[in-house]
């Protein structure tokens, strides 16, 4: 049955929100604001964007807004999708993709972003860039001053075979900065596991939608230097697939701070 609108949309708050969920969901429902009716619209991964997921269903279902189709950036948001009642598209059938709307790991001043630390960065990457209009909604968090400065992982797709070679020539590219780690991404999120599989042969490899593996690179102090340059010396090795530093891609950041306020960043 239809919802009206006020049952599909919570009031908005006064109070200043609570929990790091609920800076995520009031980024997100700014970010929906922007969706209009019969826009193909491009479906992020991760805790932040499966609120814009949720409201856009609830919005269709309520009839506020009609005839929206859905890119999704993972297999993980097309489920995510699917539960909420968009319908779904693909990149071969809608090639220009209208709105995109997803979380980030990090944040620059520039806009710049780190993105795939759920291992979706690829297919992210693909729809976003297809994007007329990419919007990124983060909690005040994620900004940095610059990218990997979090000490988070800047994530980079590889292809398996031979991925400890590709590992090495990831490697040679930061030999010369101090405190630069890599590691290939464990299937386990779990640090205890993934620490004794490290140690055995029982190393289980995370595996990403497109059946790859993930390296992950720590930077002591964040990646100084020309991101471009970087982005292309990554992007040579023959093995790697895609990196997740999103350079130059949003359109505007979304942010919502702890003290209430949303800020929009074009
Ligand atoms: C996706 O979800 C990823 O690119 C990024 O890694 C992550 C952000 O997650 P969350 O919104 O749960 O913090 O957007």
């Amino acid at each position: 049955a239809d919802l009206p609108l006020a049952a599909a949309a919570p009031p908005p708050s006064a109070s200043t929100p609570s929990s790091q969920d609920e800076l995520k969901r009031v980024a997100a429902h700014r970010a929906v604001e922007l969706v209009q009716s019969g826009m193909v619209l491009g479906l992020g991964t991760g805790s932040t964007a499966a609120h814009a997921i949720d409201r856009v269903g609830d919005l269709l279902r309520c009839g506020a807004l009609r005839g929206v189709v859905g890119v999704p950036t993972s297999e993980w948001a097309a489920a995510r999708a699917a539960t909420a009642g968009i319908p779904l598209t693909d990149l071969n059938a809608h090639p220009v993709v209208d709105l995109s709307i997803d979380g980030a790991d990090e944040v620059d001043p520039a806009l710049n972003l780190v993105k795939g630390r759920g291992g979706s960065l690829l297919r992210e990457k693909m729809v976003e860039a297809a994007s007329r209009r990419f919007v990124v909604i983060v909690d005040e968090s994620k900004l940095v001053p610059r990218l990997g400065a979090s000490r988070l992982a800047v994530p980079v797709e590889v292809i398996p075979f031979g991925w400890a070679l590709t590992l090495r020539r990831l490697q040679n590219v930061f030999d010369a900065v101090p405190g630069f780690n890599l590691k290939l991404r464990a299937a386990s999120t779990d640090a205890k596991a993934s620490a004794f599989a490290e140690k055995g042969a029982e190393f289980e490899p995370f595996v990403t939608d497109n059946k790859n593996y993930i390296v992950d690179l720590f930077f002591e102090d964040g990646i100084h230097g020309d991101l471009s340059r970087i982005s292309d010396d990554i992007l040579r090795i023959t093995g790697v697939v895609e990196h997740g530093m999103f350079l130059g891609l949003a359109s505007s950041v979304i942010i919502a701070r702890k003290d209430g306020a949303t800020v929009v960043v074009n």
